[in-house]
């Protein structure tokens, strides 16, 4: 990294462990010694603060579907800033907000605000915990749910085994109340519903998967999933924190057509400022306190900032809806790709759904995580440098996606096209 970011960098070691208040920012899974700091977001740009401009692919790891700034955002939050920051009260502004939610996400009867995407996670399953009176959760290996100590799962040996902690810190015995399938693999969520299905609370599945990279569900698996939960009486939870008015106004669930019992939504929600969801049925959410036992709570749930961001965002979305012109310019951009893989005859894959992509250093097909973790991640470390240096922002991992932005033009495409060449054929030597 250049002069100043290095130099906040070492400040920043001092004070924050490895520098960052994110492991994945530190850039340490590309093998920097150290990440940019930003300087400012404008439009379908990053500024550093030695002054580097970079195409952003990863627009704050998905909130920013409109780019940073979006005309009208700024005005939207001075609005809300001019009446105060924070009350723990009641606004009208997040009933309009849960309004909107519920009236465009086909499972939700009712939703709940929170400020994060792991809150909206954690409270999911704790509530389906509390409504099925069941313990055991079923994930998928290389999805991701936030950092709550019942995902930090690693699969167990077996199909049938449950997880073991996939971090310090989480007990084995919470940790062997999940159990880890692989993605796309319902004979082992049936052999798992087979073995343990009457203690089984709910399978929680991020519908496209996105943290392991890009993962599609296989054709029929969202279906085969949501037919063995309800065989087995547990709920299916639908992590569409990224996929929640990213694909559609509805998210995966009306992308696919599968409505599941709950949704974990945040990110895009938020427009940028601190937010996340969860909700469906009415007769389940009726479970949360103060109506019912099981009890979530958050001093910032609904702020009136995030809430402000977030209901430009999503009116924004629902009332003059990018996703075609989204699916164009993420459809050119991965021909691009394809061509210059092709052209290059390097051993690379690609996987993309809607304006979600990764391009993984593997032949493919990357279906699950086992697949994706043949990818050469040290090839991926030497093109997200080569992308950076031409000017390109791309997720500092390969186990992450690039997000499209409606603030890219077709010129940013093509320029961003000719970079993945450049910095292909630089893997090369
Ligand atoms: P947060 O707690 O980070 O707001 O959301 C957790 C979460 C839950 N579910 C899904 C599907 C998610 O992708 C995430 C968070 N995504 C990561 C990026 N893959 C956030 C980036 C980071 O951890 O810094």
């Amino acid at each position: 990294m250049d002069k100043l970011s290095r130099e906040l960098f070492a400040r920043a070691c001092k004070v924050i462990p490895a520098g960052v208040n994110s492991p994945v920012r530190a850039f340490r899974s590309v093998g920097e010694n150290g990440p940019f700091f930003v300087g400012r977001g404008e439009g379908a740009y990053l500024y550093d603060i030695d002054g580097n401009r970079y195409l952003d692919y990863v627009c704050s790891w998905g909130p920013l579907i409109l780019g940073h700034n979006p005309p009208g955002l700024r005005q939207a939050l001075e609005e809300a800033l001019g009446r105060g920051t924070s009350y723990g009260a009641a606004t009208g502004q997040e009933v309009e907000l849960a309004e909107l939610l519920v009236k465009t996400v086909p499972s939700l009867e009712m939703v709940r605000l929170v400020s994060s995407g792991t809150e909206a996670a954690m409270s999911a399953v704790r509530l389906a915990r509390g409504f099925t009176g069941r313990s055991r959760i079923i994930k998928f290996e290389g999805c991701y749910h936030g950092h709550g100590d019942s995902f930090l799962v690693k699969a167990g040996s077996g199909g049938a085994t449950f997880g073991v902690p996939d971090s310090a810190g989480v007990p084995a015995e919470l940790s062997g109340l999940t159990l880890a399938v692989p993605y796309n693999d319902t004979a082992a969520l049936e052999q798992a519903f087979a073995d343990w299905g009457e203690s089984v609370a709910a399978v929680i599945v991020e519908p496209v998967a996105a943290n392991m990279g890009v993962v599609p569900p296989a054709p029929g698996f969202l279906q085969e999933v949501r037919e063995i939960c309800s065989n087995y009486g547990a709920l299916l939870i639908f992590d569409e924190v990224i996929t929640g008015f990213r694909l559609a106004p509805g998210g995966a669930q009306e992308y696919f057509g599968i409505t599941p019992d709950l949704t974990c939504l945040g990110k895009i929600i938020g427009g940028g400022l601190p937010v996340g969801a969860f909700g469906g049925r009415a007769e389940i959410m009726k479970q949360l306190s103060p109506l019912g036992p099981v009890y979530q709570a958050g001093t910032l749930s609904g702020n009136p900032l995030s809430v402000a961001a977030g209901l430009f965002t999503l009116k924004s979305l629902v009332e003059d809806p990018p996703y075609r012109e989204l699916e164009r310019k993420a459809q050119r951009l991965e021909q691009g790709f394809r061509e210059n893989i092709a052209n290059l005859g390097l051993k690379a894959s690609l996987n993309r759904v809607g304006s979600l992509l990764t391009l993984f250093f593997t032949g493919g097909p990357v279906t699950d995580f086992a697949s994706a973790r043949q990818s050469d991640t040290a090839a991926f470390g030497k093109y997200f440098h080569g992308m950076l240096q031409r000017g390109v922002f791309v997720a500092p991992s390969q186990f992450e996606a690039c997000f499209v932005s409606t603030a890219l033009t077709d010129e940013m495409i093509g320029l961003t096209v000719e970079a993945n060449r450049q910095s292909l054929e630089s893997c090369l030597k």
